[in-house]
């Protein structure tokens, strides 16, 4: 089994030198491909990704999240066997991808597998209390209107999918598979894929937002805005049977 490490980046130079080298020990023992995608960032992250073994995406302007996340999915398409494993990540160094090997696990039984702050033994710690409200608000009513059998934290970016199920998600929604331009993409994904059949199920995540080097990229208006196309972005997908 290989594992794709997909690791979206805007302006994380900070960041991004010390998760690079640290990859190979946290994942010591994996065969994996780690793919950066540069979103047009404005410092240094495409010259510093270069200097690591990465496969290296670039935008030349500045797409947002979503647009960098489809950019690393779609590359995976037709590159790996129907098993083997997605990781997908923040690229500011908050997420340890060692693991990876809890997402691993639960995969044997369920194709996609949540970091989650919000179920049994998940926390996170140094975020602000909008932030945190805005977000545990967003997750519930998702939970509400778009229910997801086994998930609780609809907007973690950080998940395991079997890479199977990404292909699956191409094939019937093509270039729509992810719509939305901002962080509401996760939602996004993770709601289109279960309604193909996807099994999810979590495993506890301790987020630490105080030890995030690079600043953050989390608007909270354009965050209610994201998720308000967002909710029409899924209705419209259920409305055509997907
Ligand atoms: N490609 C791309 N990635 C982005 C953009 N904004 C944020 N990111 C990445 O998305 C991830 C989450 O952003 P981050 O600032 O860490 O958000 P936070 O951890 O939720 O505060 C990081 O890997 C960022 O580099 C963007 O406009 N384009
Ligand atoms: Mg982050």
């Amino acid at each position: 089994m290989k594992v794709f490490i997909i690791l979206p980046a805007y302006n994380e130079e900070p960041a991004l030198p010390q998760l690079l080298a640290n990859l190979p020990h946290k994942l010591a023992g994996l065969a994996y491909e780690a793919v950066v995608i540069d979103d047009g960032s404005r410092d240094r992250t495409a010259a510093i990704a270069a200097q690591y073994p990465v496969t290296l995406l670039r935008h030349d302007k500045n797409q947002g999240l979503g647009a960098a996340l489809k950019t690393g999915l779609a590359y995976l398409v037709g590159r790996g066997r129907p098993d083997d494993l997605v990781l997908t990540l923040d690229a500011d160094d908050t997420h340890d991808p060692a693991l990876l090997f809890a997402l691993a696990e639960k995969m044997t039984a369920h194709d996609i597998v949540i970091a989650s702050r919000y179920c049994a033994g998940g926390a996170q710690t140094g975020v602000g209390a909008v932030r945190a409200l805005l977000s545990r608000l967003m997750s519930g009513l998702l939970q509400v209107v778009f229910p997801v059998k086994g998930a609780s934290d609809y907007s973690s970016g950080f998940r395991a999918y079997r890479l199977a199920v990404i292909e699956r998600g191409f094939q019937v929604y093509g270039d729509k598979l992810i719509e939305s331009r901002g962080f509401s993409c996760m939602p996004e994904l993770l709601v289109k894929l279960a309604g193909l059949g996807a099994r999810v199920t979590e495993v506890p995540l301790v987020m630490h937002y105080e030890r995030k080097r690079s600043s953050s990229k989390f608007r909270p208006l354009a965050l209610i805005g994201d998720y308000l196309s967002l909710f029409l972005i899924l209705l419209q997908a259920r409305i055509k049977g997907q």
